[in-house]
């Protein structure tokens, strides 16, 4: 008699293009923990390396766009990928690089995170790269995820007397052709976080989250990878979304001060032996 081996099933597959932070606080690692943590297995094409702690960051040092490429493509031709996640992409080479690769698979869901600048201000992205987004990966993207100084630098127009409003940036990043926009709101001066969607037909939910008194390194990578593994689970964008600002939120709370800087948000909470868990478990063995 043979016996058939039984494989399990396989989790979500997600390729990521992103840039490393060797803190593990942003960037590529940020974004395999989070996926890791929500069940998906990570593929990842690395675009550039930086050099940084959870102080600041020293140096961005883009890979060949090549090289992006063939990361890519290899793993593209091998494994059903359900959804793509970009991060920081480092030049305008590699913009165009991910633009072309994205465009051979129309049917896979895109999650595009414009990090323009860490949370701690220091420069990722140039103006070239910001209009290189704009023409070639905006119009393929299913969901972008800007904070509001992002979404205006992406939707600044010279014809602009003020700062543009919120709804009117996501409404001109719809125009530019995303599906969706997520504009998150934690660098405004509000008592409470509110992080709106958008489609076509404007506002379709906001989330209003306690504010933290932390300052993290990489909460934007977490709630764009989170958004994009429950994408890739089968949810829709709402309630991946929605989903996602729920599992950022828990990760922000049990945040940990790993270094000198910011707090790292700890993708992996769930997994810890916690001393208030282990007395409610306590609890419920006595009743
Ligand atoms: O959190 C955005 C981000 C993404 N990717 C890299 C980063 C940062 C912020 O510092 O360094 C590599």
């Amino acid at each position: 008699m043979t016996t058939t081996p039984v494989h399990p099933p396989c989790p979500p597959l997600v390729l990521v293009f992103a840039a490393s932070d060797p803190s593990s606080g942003a960037g590529i690692q940020a974004d395999l923990l989070t996926l890791a943590s929500l069940g998906c297995h990570p593929l990842t094409a690395l675009t550039a390396v930086t050099v940084q702690d959870t102080v600041g960051v020293q140096s961005v040092q883009p890979l060949a766009a090549e090289l992006v490429e063939q990361q890519a493509r290899a793993i593209l031709e091998d494994m059903p990928v359900a959804a793509f996640k970009v991060g920081v992409l480092g030049s305008v080479e590699n913009v165009l690089a991910v633009a072309e690769i994205v465009a051979d698979y129309p049917d896979i869901p895109l999650i595009l995170d414009p990090v323009l600048a860490s949370g701690r201000g220091d420069e990722l992205s140039g103006e070239e790269i910001i209009s290189a987004i704009r023409e070639m990966l905006l119009p393929q993207t299913t969901l972008i995820t800007p904070n509001t100084p992002e979404a205006r630098r992406l939707a600044e127009s010279d014809e602009d007397e003020s700062e543009p409003s919120a709804d009117v940036c996501a409404q001109r990043l719809i125009e530019m052709g995303a599906q969706y926009v997520l504009i998150t709101g934690t660098h405004e001066n509000t008592p409470q976080v509110v992080n709106t969607l958008y489609g076509a037909d404007g506002v379709i939910r906001h989330d209003h989250w306690e504010r933290l008194p932390g300052s993290y390194h990489g909460s934007g990578c977490t709630l764009a990878s989170a958004i994009t593994g429950c994408i890739a689970g089968g949810a829709s964008v709402e309630d991946a979304v929605r989903d996602a600002q729920d599992y950022t939120w828990q990760t922000l709370k049990n945040g940990f001060r790993a270094g000198m800087g910011q707090f790292i948000p700890d993708r992996f909470f769930w997994a810890r032996g916690d001393d208030e868990d282990d007395a409610d478990k306590k609890d419920d063995e006595q009743k």
